[in-house]
């Protein structure tokens, strides 16, 4: 496995296209300092999963190389919407969360596993350790079950198998499922997931990978920044603004409250992730308070 590691040089010769050589030595050696559990939490979506998975385990491969372990969570929401459609389960959402009957929450649960080894294998396949994280993580409590079925929202978070994972070089990549303390497992959003364990693990990097590499304005180019302290309100009142950027906006103002001022959240594709984590410019949508 060693061998397979790049040298630093190497890694800024691969980097040197997308910032000084400088910059990203800074960041590497900034990195490999931190507790291997601050460095970054990755929200995959699985709009992501569907399309872009080469790049995905190309730019998580790369991270190993250079000894870092991000911690991967991952939707299914399309995946879902196929199946649970393909199965006559018609699609009904309240605030953006799905309603999960019974019914559908069987689907969910082999969608989400079917994820999960999809990712996992894929990296495996190119020779990075990775470890299927698909139970034992979120404890959930229902929201509503009268307006929501079986959907959870994270009451408590046993990190245990993810430091196992990290202990060993190799990347958790979990699935947004949740267990109420009787046993009963329920659906997760898998931002609303994400933001818990950001809050828990309050790490150095908050990435979220998604199809659109950004949130994008009425032109549906990618907005480069926000800053929530003064643009909040402007961007809210915009009427090109849709439900789900609404709400992935308000859900990444809260979190950003419950995190150090310091603390931003960057949203981008996993094409430009390397590009992301270590440069000054970044890439995709970088939101701070
Ligand atoms: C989500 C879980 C999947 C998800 C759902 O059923 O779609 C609820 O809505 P993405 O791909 O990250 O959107 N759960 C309760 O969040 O996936």
């Amino acid at each position: 496995m060693e061998a397979h590691k790049h040298t630093r040089k190497t890694i800024v010769r691969l980097l040197s296209s997308m910032g000084s050589a400088k910059e990203i030595q800074q960041y590497l050696k900034r990195f490999s300092q931190l507790d291997a559990k601050r460095f970054a939490v990755v929200k995959v979506g699985g709009a992501v999963l569907r399309d872009d998975l080469p790049a995905l385990t190309s730019s998580l491969t790369f991270l190993q190389q250079v000894g870092l372990t991000p911690i991967v969570l991952h939707g299914a929401g399309p995946q879902l919407d196929e199946e649970l459609s393909a199965a006559g389960i018609e699609k009904q959402t309240v605030n953006g969360l799905r309603v999960t009957t019974p019914k559908a929450l069987a689907i969910v649960r082999k969608v989400f596993q079917e994820q999960n080894l999809r990712l996992v294998e894929a990296l495996q396949s190119m020779d990075t350790r990775a470890t299927s994280v698909s139970s034992g993580v979120f404890t959930a409590d229902y929201i509503d079950r009268d307006t929501y079925g079986l959907v959870g929202k994270v009451s408590k978070i046993n990190l245990a198998p993810i430091d196992a994972s990290l202990r060993a070089g190799s990347i958790p990549v979990i699935a947004s499922l949740g267990e109420t303390e009787e046993g009963q497992i329920l659906n997760v959003n898998a931002d609303f997931a994400a933001n818990e364990l950001v809050r828990v693990l309050q790490p150095y990097k908050i990435v979220f990978l998604t199809g659109t590499g950004g949130l994008l304005d009425d032109q549906g180019k990618i907005i480069d920044s926000i800053n929530l302290s003064t643009e909040f309100e402007h961007l809210m009142s915009q009427p090109w603004i849709n439900g789900g950027m609404r709400v992935k906006i308000e859900q990444i103002a809260d979190l950003l409250n419950d995190l150090p001022l310091t603390s931003s959240v960057s949203i981008t594709q996993p094409s430009e992730l390397a590009k992301e984590l270590f440069t000054h410019k970044g890439s995709g949508t970088l939101v701070r308070r």
